[in-house]
């Protein structure tokens, strides 16, 4: 029989997992045991945090599992923000932890053994999927088995797994791989369809549960000839210049209109949640139809008329095909151009020319990971990747710190360059993977935009009436900061022409690297940032 180790490692294996993330201690160091020997390679990380942010952006950028290994209590813990933040963006993400030796835990009592937890497994409770506990021999197999089933098995969201110390050393049955989950379909959708054909303004909302539905989702969008919005986790969904594609997030009032003269919306794979309807504010309306796997998130927030519930690649062909193609594409293209260049009038004009810097600088195929920074809510709103899974954004939960862990991640999902941008705030929460990107030679570009200050916070007091108070930081010289890491980096000065030019030049090279950008002149936060909300009143009720 194989250690309980070797079993869990087995498992990850049959999984197809390619890397996992992970902080050792005395506790787990038998799963590094089984990895050395395996051909999942482990990319060894300097806080829980950055393990499960680094799994996170690797599972956003492929779409496969993401694992993230820590050891008892502490180590556990620490990954909470990180897990919280894929739970509210429904990432497969797997934390395994271990728990204290199985020989010391006594139920009800606390004995005080190194790392003790009273109720570890609970303190994950609000943001997994489900929780799966090893605390005999017999278990672990099934436990795992379950665990990486369960994770994966849409609607996916983080999963935690746990595991006494002493057993991942002992000998344990072999687990079993389950079957792969059905790709179910439930294309019923005759209301839906009928809705459809009588509607005279249909619109599409398009969320992160359509990502590998794009081609589904552009023929419905084409056939309607709608006009197409996408939340941060639906982004690419339509390539830039499709004619459906509005473009703008729905924050900005020439497309929130959109959504007031739509007859009938099809929402596919979107719960409409706070942060994108300018907390509900957005109307109901008249219709909506929603294609979601998820039943009860669909109608959270928004009364739903007809609900096809199943994978949104089979539902919205299924619904495409019902429909007869209505004719008036160039229209809806040449009407869209007009909203753009309206709403482009009330837009920064220097935030406009960092976007233009950044499509500039980043391939096609490139992936960009975005924190909770000024910079970030720009590209969050208004930057289109050319595909689906290319543009991450922490809402999600809005954890700041996100970008430079879950970097590390999309950079080994094999998607293509990847490209983290953070505020000097953000960034400095996990500096210290300076050390693991230089170590395990990540094909990663930092950017750190460095306005001496948590700038979003600057502006809510100065938006306030108030001075500021408490949001200047006192920055390192980042360029000798990650120097002294041996990651190459430069420093250029604001977001426009000589940045769009640093950044090209860093992106063509695969060596790890950190572009500092100073900007005393922070950029506008956009509309899509709550103080900047234009709607204020009235929630629907679902
Ligand atoms: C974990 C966490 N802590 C605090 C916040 C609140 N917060 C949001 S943006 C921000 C400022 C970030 O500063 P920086 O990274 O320098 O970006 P900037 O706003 O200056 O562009 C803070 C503190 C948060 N969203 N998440
Ligand atoms: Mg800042």
């Amino acid at each position: 029989m194989a250690s309980g180790a070797h079993v869990i490692v087995e498992l990850l294996e049959a999984e197809g997992v390619e890397v996992c993330f992970g902080l050792p201690g005395v506790h787990n160091l038998a799963l590094w045991e089984a990895l050395r020997e395996s051909s999942i390679r482990l990319v060894g990380v300097r806080h829980e945090q950055a393990a499960a942010y680094a799994a996170d952006g690797y599972a956003r950028a492929s779409g496969r599992l993401g694992v993230a290994l820590t050891t008892t209590g502490p180590g556990a813990a620490n990954t909470l923000a990180a897990v919280g933040e894929a739970w509210a963006s429904r990432s497969p993400v797997l934390v395994i932890a271990t728990d204290i030796p199985s020989t010391l835990r006594r139920p009800g009592a606390y004995r005080g053994v190194l790392h003790e937890t009273a109720d570890q497994a609970a303190m994950f409770a609000p943001v997994v999927k489900s929780t799966h506990l090893a605390h005999c021999a017999d278990a672990v197999g099934p436990a795992a088995a379950l665990a990486i089933d369960q994770a994966v098995a849409a609607p996916t969201r983080p999963v935690y797994l746990e595991v006494a110390t002493d057993l991942l050393a002992a000998e344990a049955p072999p687990g079993i791989a389950a079957p792969p989950a059905d790709p179910a379909g439930s294309p019923a959708g005759d209301h839906a369809a009928e809705l459809l054909e009588r509607a005279e303004r249909p619109l599409l909302w398009v969320g992160s549960g359509a990502r590998d539905a794009a081609p589904a989702v552009r023929t419905l969008a084409e056939r309607l000839a709608a006009p197409v919005l996408t939340s941060y986790g639906g982004a690419g969904v339509l390539p830039p210049g499709h004619p459906c594609l509005v473009g703008l997030p729905p924050h900005v009032p020439e497309a929130g209109r959109l959504w007031d003269e739509a007859d009938v919306v099809v929402a596919i794979g979107s719960d409409l949640d706070g942060v994108q309807t300018q907390n509900f504010a957005q109307p109901q309306p008249p219709a909506l139809i929603a294609i979601n796997l998820d039943a009860a998130g669909a109608a959270t927030n928004y009364r739903v008329d007809a609900l096809l519930q199943g994978d949104a690649a089979v539902c919205a062909a299924a619904l495409a095909e019902s429909l007869p193609s209505r004719g008036g594409l160039d229209e809806l293209h040449r009407r869209l151009n007009g909203v753009r260049a309206d709403a482009c009038q009330g837009l920064d004009g220097a935030a406009l020319r960092f976007l233009d810097a950044i499509s500039f600088a980043v391939p096609d195929e490139g992936v960009l990971v975005a924190d909770m920074c000024i910079p970030g809510y720009w590209l969050a709103g208004f930057h289109t990747p050319h595909a689906p899974r290319r543009l991450q954004v922490p809402l999600g939960w809005g954890t700041l710190g996100y970008a430079f862990p879950a970097g590390l991640g999309a950079a080994l999902a094999g998607a293509g360059p990847a490209v983290a941008i953070a505020g000097d705030g953000g960034f400095l929460f996990a500096c210290g993977e300076l050390a693991t990107l230089a170590q395990e030679e990540i094909p990663l570009t930092v950017v750190v935009v460095d306005d001496g200050g948590y700038g979003m916070l600057r502006y809510d007091q100065e938006r306030a009436g108030g001075s500021r108070f408490g949001v200047d930081l006192h920055t390192p010289d980042f360029v000798g900061l990650a120097g002294a890491f041996g990651v190459r980096a430069e420093a250029v000065d604001g977001l426009e022409d000589e940045f769009g030019d640093a950044l090209a030049r860093q992106v063509a090279d695969p060596a790890p690297s950190l572009l500092l950008v100073r900007t005393p002149e922070a950029l506008m936060p956009p509309p899509n940032t709550s103080p900047n909300w234009y709607r204020r009143a009235g929630a629907p009720s679902p």
